[in-house]
């Protein structure tokens, strides 16, 4: 199988082996207990996904799922397969609106079910690819059905799936239109632009509906009258290539397919809580920031100690380390902040004093009163507590650690990425507020 070149190998082992493992691997993340609520509710629909995957799993359940554009017999096909009709049908377009499924009983002993989907000629982009994802990580073999050469939207779809590690199959349905010559040019032209991502074994004809051949009768008399007679669905090289497929396979394609959905899942898991720790920092920064800010207004001091004044922001420092699962000490706290206020001092100290001061009581003109004065100690405590915050967050962020920049180099791409004027203004404008609302 073209898709799998390493499968091989793996088969050597028993499959059961395989599903145990995938299967622990969704326990472990669907019981983990350090991803945030927030983050768990935003991946809801991947999470539902996964514990029916860990059901399918348990069961030892293979999904074999037809997809493709609307009327072109994919839910006429799964019924060919299965003897009777489970899914309905229509001349009319878009008869199958959601997904269903019904059991194959299969000389396989394993329970194979058939999975229906609706066309995909209403959705567009994004949605279509969504879907297509959706599918691809709920089965095991996918059958795409087409019933002539491929629309564009057909093609992207599948070169999409056949980049996922599962068998894919294309299937030319209502071959019954065609006569043999037309058959076989229009399969040759579907293998050739799918050369590259799908094998030819893997293209193939059938009929899962066909019309009635149409005859000419001679009665008796020798009149001739026309006729029709019934034919049967020819579904025989789909059914054992599902058959090989399945028999070699089943097993470890399931468990398989399970790994690998785990593991985009975990990925996507990671970077879920990479931005929520962000977002939820950012807050926690920000609420600092203000309560210092508003402390140094009322108190002011002189702007020498607004920097060792930051080696008071312990708790903040705590904080941010419980979001970033890390318990410190309020030693450990200490020693960071000491080692960013004293980088601070050194980059800020030249033009601490110039820029910051000067921008910081750019609005304040004459007739300076005690209040405005305070009100730029404040902005000021603020934009360093700020800063602070950030330094920490990053030597949180890379595991405790400055990572190979050190904290100097750290903490001047902060203060280089900072809009330091509009910092000062919002920090400035919030303190003022809290005052007045204080007064
Ligand atoms: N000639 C011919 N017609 C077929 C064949 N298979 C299905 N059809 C007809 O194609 C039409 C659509 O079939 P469906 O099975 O409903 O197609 P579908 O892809 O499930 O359609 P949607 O659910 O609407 O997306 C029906 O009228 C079927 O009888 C076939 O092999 N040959
Ligand atoms: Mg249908």
């Amino acid at each position: 199988m073209q898709n799998l070149p390493w499968l091989k190998k793996e088969k050597t082992k028993n499959p059961d082996q395989h599903l145990l493992n995938a299967n622990q691997q969704i326990q472990t993340l669907l019981t983990d207990t350090s991803v945030p609520s927030a983050v768990r509710q935003e991946l809801f629909q991947e999470f539902s996904e996964m514990e029916a995957i860990s059901e399918k799993l348990q069961h030892g359940e293979i999904h074999i799922a037809a997809f493709g554009r609307v009327g072109t017999g994919k839910s006429s096909l799964l019924n060919a397969l299965l003897g009777r009709k489970a899914f309905s049908t229509s001349p009319l377009h878009g008869e199958t609106l959601v997904q269903q499924r019904s059991q194959w009983d299969t000389a396989s002993s394993d329970h194979v079910l058939l999975i229906d989907t609706p066309g995909i000629d209403e959705l567009e982009g994004e949605a279509r690819e969504e879907l297509a994802r959706s599918i691809a990580r709920m089965s095991d073999i996918v059958l795409v059905v087409c019933e002539g050469d491929l629309t564009e939207t057909e093609f992207k779809a599948v070169r999409s799936l056949a980049g996922r590690n599962m068998p894919l199959l294309l299937v030319l349905n209502k071959s019954d239109r065609y006569n043999r010559d037309e058959l076989e040019t229009l399969l040759g032209h579907l293998r050739a632009r799918c050369a590259g991502f799908l094998d030819d074994e893997n293209i193939l004809a059938a009929s899962a509906d066909p019309r009635p051949e149409q005859l000419i009768r001679v009665d008796a008399t020798g009149r001739e009258f026309p006729a029709e007679r019934p034919r049967k669905p020819d579904i025989g090289r789909l059914k054992a290539r599902l058959w090989r497929i399945l028999e070699k396979d089943g097993k470890t394609l399931a468990a398989l397919n399970a790994a690998l959905f785990t593991s985009e899942l975990d990925n996507r898991i990671a970077t879920k809580i990479v931005q929520a720790r962000k977002t939820i920092a950012e807050k926690v920064i920000g609420n600092y920031c203000i309560a210092k800010g508003v402390v140094v207004a009322v108190n002011p001091i002189p702007v020498a100690d607004l920097l060792a004044a930051a080696g008071t922001d312990v708790a903040m420092v705590i904080h941010l380390g419980n979001i970033y699962g890390f318990q410190l000490s309020k030693r450990e706290a200490s020693k960071l902040l000491l080692t960013i206020s004293a980088q601070l001092l050194l980059l800020m100290g030249a033009y601490w004093g110039v820029n910051m001061v000067s921008a910081a009581m750019k609005t304040i003109s004459a007739g300076m009163s005690a209040a405005l004065t305070a009100g730029a100690q404040g902005t000021l405590a603020w934009y360093a507590t700020y800063v602070t915050g950030r330094a920490a967050e990053s030597w949180f962020a890379k595991g405790k650690s400055w990572g190979s920049e050190g904290p100097k180099d750290t903490i001047n791409e902060i203060l280089g990425s900072l809009d330091q004027d509009s910092i000062l203004r919002s920090a400035r404008n919030e303190i003022m507020g809290k005052l007045k609302g204080a007064v």
